[in-house]
């Protein structure tokens, strides 16, 4: 298996996830594929890189930080190969150390929002999140996380873990305990699989219920989200597809075995609608969710005419 399987095998299979992580995975993987691959003329050049392309998009189709990410990778103008090749390993290279740079300027920001003595929630396993979370107490702020276990992959004990190795008192929780614990909690942190135009939120499925209930009980809803997250294509209208994943993730084939009747499913994300949306932590800045439009059009350096 070439080093372009390899990389797509693992973000579907999940070895390398999170939104951000598969994203800078496959800018990377374009990189070490568009360096040494072996073209004759820029046709043959185009065609092997769109199909590069597609195979690590279609890995997961949710997360829009991965096509994003492929988009402003394999972008080039020369005709020819060597300088064609180049443009594609230097936007990697940018690629990446923007998405390095925007989760440290992520955590800075966020951190401005969370006060001493907060206790946050989050969901999932979010390296955006858990920047405002780590930078907030480095910064000498007494926090405390309560994070939930995340079914069915149980991204929360990746979660309980870096935030223990940090020094960062946590707390697990099942998923369903999520509304018994808000009272406790004062700001809701979590991160992003992408930001639609309207400012909605696509992320881990179980998110909108923590949005709920902390709409409910008046406390602040963050998504932390790079600007890469954000959707160009419902621009145009397009929705942003919810990935089913294997239905064994939920429950193990013997139990499944006995009994056959049972339909299961197994959603991995969800929508929270803008209006249960504080703010959202960009690298830009902090806005609402209102401004999601703004940062598709200002950040993601493409035009409509481009995608239609
Ligand atoms: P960062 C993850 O998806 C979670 O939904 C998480 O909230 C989101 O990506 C963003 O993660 P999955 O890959 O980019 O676990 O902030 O399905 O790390």
């Amino acid at each position: 298996m070439n080093q372009l399987q390899d990389t797509a095998e693992k973000i579907s299979s999940m070895e390398i996830r999170g939104a951000g992580r598969i994203a800078k995975a496959a800018a990377i993987a374009l990189r070490d594929y568009a360096g040494s691959l072996e073209a004759g003329s820029i046709e043959e050049f185009s065609s092997l890189i769109e199909n590069a392309a597609k195979l690590l998009v279609d890995t997961r189709p949710t997360a829009v930080s991965l096509p994003n990410a492929v988009r402003l990778t394999s972008r080039y103008t020369s005709a020819d190969v060597e300088e064609a090749r180049k443009e594609i390993i230097n936007n990697a290279e940018r690629f990446i150390k923007q998405a390095d740079d925007a989760l440290h300027k992520i955590g800075e920001i966020g951190a401005r929002r969370i006060r001493d003595g907060d206790v946050i929630m989050t969901h999932c396993n979010s390296h955006a999140a858990l920047s405002i979370i780590t930078t907030a107490f480095d910064q000498g702020k007494d926090i405390s996380v309560i994070a939930t276990e995340t079914r069915p992959r149980r991204q929360g004990l990746l979660t309980s873990k870096h935030l223990l190795d940090h020094g960062i008192p946590t707390t697990l929780i099942v998923d369903s305990a999520v509304r018994y614990f808000m009272k406790e909690v004062d700001t809701v942190i979590v991160g992003a699989d992408a930001i639609a135009v309207n400012g909605a939120l696509v992320n881990k499925i179980g998110t909108s219920q923590l949005a709920l209930a902390a709409n409910e009980a008046r406390k602040n809803f963050l998504t932390a989200a790079e600007t890469y997250k954000f959707s160009p294509n419902t621009i145009l209208g397009e929705f942003i597809e919810i990935e089913e994943r294997s239905i064994n993730e939920v429950i193990d084939k013997n139990t499944l075995a006995g009994l056959p009747k049972l339909k299961v499913r197994n959603p991995a994300f969800d929508i929270t609608p803008p209006e249960y949306i504080d703010l959202i932590i960009t690298d830009v800045g902090v806005v609402p969710p209102g401004m999601a439009y703004t940062i598709i059009k200002e950040h993601l350096g493409w035009e409509i005419g481009e995608m239609v």
